[in-house]
């Protein structure tokens, strides 16, 4: 009820792009249930709020949005180069965050107590300072981008910065089986970039932080953890946010409502059979691939469901349409359902960290075509640390290649060994979050980190 009086303010600084915003607000409204004294302002741009807060029916009392511009020049076009209207934003951001946490303490009549951002924001760990407040910075990737962002002074002393290479990472533990070619660009190589600068800058600072929370679970990666627990005050692994209701849609569309009716449609197909292809809410692939990967589907024969943006019908080859396809295509999927459906066999994704643990959490194995960032890394986390999916032949999608890594995994042996490991790791999420779990008591420490 409304009825408690708050006592406690925390500002929540978000980041407005892809779906790092999403993750954060369904960790915010864990919070905000389990600490009804606590006033969690959540800022970001009024496009993001009106996105994240229209569409989740879990608002709570306590959890209030402020919108930030978002930095853009008024005769600002979009482009089709994304990173143009993230500089904006960034650069505006420390003095329109500041604006907007005020207008949040003069609402509440709180000030704030605790910034909780997302990680890509280390200037808030300046204005935690000088607020003298915590900062808990949260890492929407996983641990091993986490890592060698954290450690990229020494990656670069050891390897140099004139590119990628087959040299291993071997000085870093847990990392023999990887190489500098896996690294997300930016660390030994580009360094200019703007993001590349914002995620060297963010690795020297999370160690300043009260507490780095990260979407994932301990046992997922131990060694890599570990050293983070090294690195940092305290390392909260409070995931995998999709096994702990309430977990509103980490972004914008519709989740839950399954117009298309694809999870009855999944009812009706045989055990681990069914493909699932979506390549997240950022990457587009070329129109080549999506043609070769239409094609393979065919020629296969295996039934799908494929979150596919745009119309389907520019690439699916002449004389097919979408009715004569044995699969489902919507353009937005209730994944963390289909991905807990026992039908469904195989995973066909970019490899972005929310999807990755989304595929283990429903013990489903992934075929991975990484494009950009944290993504290879994840990829060979995928393949080589964890044995549960494999990369396309040759990086790219060939139709070829697809079918066979389509049959390696819904047919051959490999795919059940990889279904096999995946238990083991889907047993060890479920364990986490259940109570007294690893991922349940660092969520109570968090906790008492924003109620103090
Ligand atoms: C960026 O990743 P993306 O947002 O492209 O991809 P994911 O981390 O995999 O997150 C996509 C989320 O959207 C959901 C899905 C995931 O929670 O369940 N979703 C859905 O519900 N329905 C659909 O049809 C399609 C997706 C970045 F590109 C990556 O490199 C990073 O790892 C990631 C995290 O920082 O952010």
């Amino acid at each position: 009820g409304n009825s408690k009086p708050q006592t406690h303010h925390v500002a929540v600084l978000a980041f407005p792009f892809g779906s790092h915003a999403g993750p954060l607000l369904s960790l915010v409204l864990r919070l905000a249930a389990a600490a009804p004294q606590v006033a969690f302002s959540f800022l970001t741009t009024s496009k993001a709020n009106a996105a994240l807060f229209s569409k989740s029916p879990l608002s709570l009392h306590n959890v209030k949005a402020y919108n930030v511009p978002d930095g853009l020049p008024d005769d600002f076009v979009l482009s089709c180069n994304p990173e143009v209207a993230v500089g904006f934003f960034l650069k505006a951001a420390p003095e329109n965050f500041m604006r907007s946490l005020k207008d949040a303490e003069a609402a509440t009549g709180l000030r704030v107590g605790c910034l909780v951002s997302d990680a890509f924001f280390w200037f808030v760990g300046d204005m935690a300072e000088e607020m003298k407040v915590p900062w808990v910075p949260v890492w929407t990737g996983g641990p091993r981008s986490l890592l060698v962002h954290v450690d990229t002074d020494l990656i670069r002393q050891r390897l140099g910065t004139s590119g990628g290479g087959k040299q291993t990472l071997d000085f870093l533990p847990g990392f023999s089986r990887f190489q500098m070619d896996d690294l997300p660009e930016g660390i030994v190589g580009k360094l200019e970039s703007p993001l590349a600068t914002l995620l060297h800058k963010m690795g020297q600072k999370l160690p300043k932080a009260t507490a780095v929370a990260i979407n994932s679970f301990e046992e997922v990666d131990p060694e890599v953890v570990n050293v983070l627990k090294s690195r940092f005050q305290k390392f909260l692994n409070v995931g995998p946010f999709s096994l702990i209701p309430p977990s509103p849609s980490p972004s914008p569309p519709p989740l839950l409502n399954d117009e298309s009716g694809c999870l009855e449609w999944l009812d009706t197909q045989k055990p681990a059979s069914v493909a699932y292809i979506s390549f997240g809410s950022v990457v587009t692939p070329p129109p080549h691939e999506l043609a070769a990967f239409a094609e393979a589907l065919i020629e296969s024969g295996f039934p799908f469901i494929w979150s596919f943006r745009g119309n389907i019908e520019e690439i699916l080859p002449k004389g097919y349409d979408k009715m004569s396809l044995n699969g489902k295509i919507l353009s937005w999927a209730p994944q963390v359902q289909v991905l807990q459906h026992s039908s469904t066999g195989v995973f066909v994704t970019h490899c972005g960290w929310n999807s990755i643990l989304e595929s283990i959490a429903g013990g489903v194995p992934m075929i991975c075509r990484p494009f950009f960032g944290d993504q290879n890394l994840n990829m060979r986390t995928v393949e080589a640390a964890w044995g549960i999916g494999v990369g396309v032949e040759g990086g790219l999608i060939t139709k070829p290649a697809a079918i066979k890594a389509l049959e390696l995994v819904l047919k051959q042996k490999e795919g059940e060994e990889m279904r096999e490991k995946l238990k083991v790791l889907q047993n060890l999420a479920q364990q986490a979050v259940e109570w007294n779990g690893s991922s349940a008591q660092a969520f109570n420490s968090l906790v008492e980190i924003v109620t103090k």
